[in-house]
């Protein structure tokens, strides 16, 4: 594997959940994969899971670890080609990609959307300048328009607790008072239409988002309706994807917030979010902290397949 931003990039996805769940027996065995190699985590975003998860996979595998928060100690970068660099930016990203890929073996990138420019955005401007300038296989750790760790580890959650072999899994949209990206949603979506499961979003009108990722998936504007007989709910909150509205806050309707009432019309389902949630606003207390929520498993997962993903690249490495 010489990349890691979308499903196609992991292959057959039975081969590699069955790959994550020996992984997560056997996590300390593949030390000598990582001897002497070294990860960079470069941060553009704040992160809790992704850092501390992806550190510890490395960690399972033998490896070397450095993290970079651009925002705090590294020079500020200019991203754009033919600026007169003479505001407060005293370095540009063609020069730092090679150089932090000249003391790296692998890196791993968050950068997320801007919400300034749709095309900067969905043609994932500063990723692909990492694949393309750094030498070295690149992972996304949550970029512009796709988060394929959390996915991964969404979908082995998912393997772990199903109860019927093709459950019926539906992804909310679920009010917030910031304009979230769309990461999380666009790659469930996409690694959900890769299963064999039933999958439905739903979202109130104006919260479509990208086909590319929402493929063949059944959308609902009733979430009610949406939410009967589901296996799964998994919730998330994202701003606007169609124009003229990208990157706009269009509801913020109560009535869409995961609460008991509305998971009472599933089938007994499990309560799933990526993390970090705004309590009240997507879900509420009695449901985040009830028997059927499975955010901390899910979170826990984040190890599982980020080491299912690093070991990879060691291996194709050696
Ligand atoms: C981010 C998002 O919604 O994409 C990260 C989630 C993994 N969340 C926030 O910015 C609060
Ligand atoms: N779910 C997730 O990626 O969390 P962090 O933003 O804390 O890394």
């Amino acid at each position: 594997m010489k990349k890691f931003t979308s499903v196609q990039d992991i292959g057959d996805l039975k081969a590699a959940v069955k790959e994550a769940l020996e992984v997560k027996k056997h996590r300390f065995d593949y030390q000598y994969l990582g001897k002497n190699k070294t990860l960079l985590m470069i941060f553009f975003n704040s992160s809790l899971r992704t850092r501390l998860s992806t550190q510890k996979a490395a960690m399972n595998l033998g490896m070397n670890v450095m993290v970079l928060d651009v925002k705090q100690g590294a020079w500020n970068l200019e991203t754009e080609r033919g600026v007169v660099m003479n505001g407060d930016k005293a370095e540009h990203l063609l020069e730092a990609i090679p150089v932090m890929g000249s003391y790296a073996d692998i890196i791993g990138v968050r950068s997320f959307a801007k919400y300034e420019s749709k095309e900067d955005d969905y043609s994932e401007k500063i990723l692909n300048q990492f694949i393309k300038y750094s030498g070295k296989p690149v992972f996304s750790m949550e970029a512009a328009t796709c988060h394929p760790l959390q996915a991964f580890a969404d979908l082995i959650t998912i393997e772990e607790y199903k109860k019927t072999p093709h459950p019926k899994v539906v992804m909310t949209w679920a009010p917030h008072c910031r304009a979230l990206p769309q990461a999380v949603p666009n790659s469930f979506a996409e690694w959900m239409n890769a299963t064999d499961y039933e999958f439905v979003i739903a979202h109130p009108h104006g919260y479509e988002l990208d086909s590319k990722f929402t493929g063949h998936a059944r959308i609902e504007y009733d979430q009610d309706k949406a939410l009967e007989g589901a296996d799964f709910v998994y919730a998330k909150n994202w701003a606007a994807y169609t124009d003229p509205n990208y990157g706009k806050i269009l509801s913020s309707d109560p009535t869409w917030t995961v609460s008991t009432e509305k998971m009472a019309l599933t089938n007994n389902a499990y309560f799933m979010h990526c993390l970090p949630v705004r309590r009240n606003l997507i879900v509420t207390d009695d449901v985040i902290e009830s028997p059927q929520s499975i955010v901390i498993p899910e979170a826990a997962n984040r190890e599982i397949s980020a080491e299912v993903v690093l070991k990879r690249f060691l291996e194709s490495l050696q």
